[in-house]
């Protein structure tokens, strides 16, 4: 359960750290779990509806990039996702009405574990309205040198940055971003962040030899529906579920508008998106 004071953090920085929300068994089961997921796959064989690997490394390589969809695909961390202690702490954020939207592990290995580039949430999939949360909980001690998260606080309730060029959804901000406003969110394995989804957030590649294994969930407010946005946004509402309250009879809308993601051609995750468009490849000509 969050505090009071914690979940009043949250709505004015727009994020909050929770130190030693994991146990070290429950850090120490998902980590074996993830293991036994991910034992055998090299860049040249692996299953990618599970799994995206990391893209700079020689063929028979095992460097994981991504676990697709943990929550929905491997009984351990469904549970997880249904879970009081967990439910108890997003309806302290978010009401008594809430739906799963989605889950990733996002392994950042030591040596080449790939950045992500500046971007919000919702940018890949507008919601009715913002009531939307992603939970980051690292499995790993987490440091500015592997590659903690950093977020710009008390920017949640701004307009969305633009994320397009030529009209094109690129998955990264493409204005300038005052890097001087960024704080880095180091932790300890078990830490958790409740991170808004408006909430511009960023991690630098992992040069380190410690990996910094991060598994990252999302709910939101029963009544956030999504907007529709073409092929997308099936994708993104596949495992959507309620997992707690009532499905409401209305939705609630925010904003008057809101930005849709128009993409130029299919993508298969943030980081393979960020990829072809620092290329240039994903705006028009
Ligand atoms: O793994 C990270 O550092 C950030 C994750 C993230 O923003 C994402 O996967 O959308």
């Amino acid at each position: 359960m969050l505090t009071p004071a914690q979940a009043d953090h949250y709505k004015t920085e727009g994020y909050v750290v929770v130190p030693d929300f994991l146990s070290s068994d429950q850090v120490a089961a998902f980590l074996a779990e993830m293991d036994s997921v991910s034992a055998g796959s090299t860049l040249a064989d692996h299953d990618a509806a599970r799994m995206e690997m990391e893209p700079n490394q020689p063929p028979d390589g095992n460097q994981v990039r991504r676990l697709y969809e943990p929550c929905g695909n491997y009984p351990l961390f469904r549970e997880f996702a249904d879970s009081e202690q967990l439910l108890d702490a997003v309806e302290a954020l978010l009401g008594p009405d809430l739906v799963y939207h989605y889950s990733k592990i996002n392994m950042k290995p030591a040596g080449v574990g790939s950045p992500v580039e500046w971007h919000q949430d919702l940018s890949y999939y507008p919601l009715t309205n913002r009531g939307s949360v992603s939970i980051l909980f690292y499995l790993d001690d987490a440091t500015v040198e592997n590659g903690c998260l950093q977020v710009i606080p008390r920017r949640h309730r701004d307009d969305l940055l633009s994320h397009s060029t030529d009209g094109f959804f690129q998955g990264r901000v493409t204005e300038d971003v005052d890097e001087s406003l960024a704080v880095p969110v180091p932790g300890d394995a078990g830490t958790v962040i409740f991170m808004h989804a408006m909430t511009p957030h960023a991690s630098i590649a992992n040069t380190t030899e410690h990996p910094r294994r991060t598994l990252i969930l999302s709910y939101r407010r029963a009544d956030a529906f999504p907007v529709y946005a073409g092929e997308m946004t099936h994708k993104t509402e596949i495992h959507a579920r309620l997992v707690r309250g009532q499905f409401p009879q209305k939705a609630f809308f925010e904003d008057k508008t809101f930005p849709i993601p128009l993409y130029k051609d299919a993508i298969v995750s943030l980081y393979d998106l960020q990829e072809r468009s620092r290329k240039g490849e994903m705006a028009a000509g």
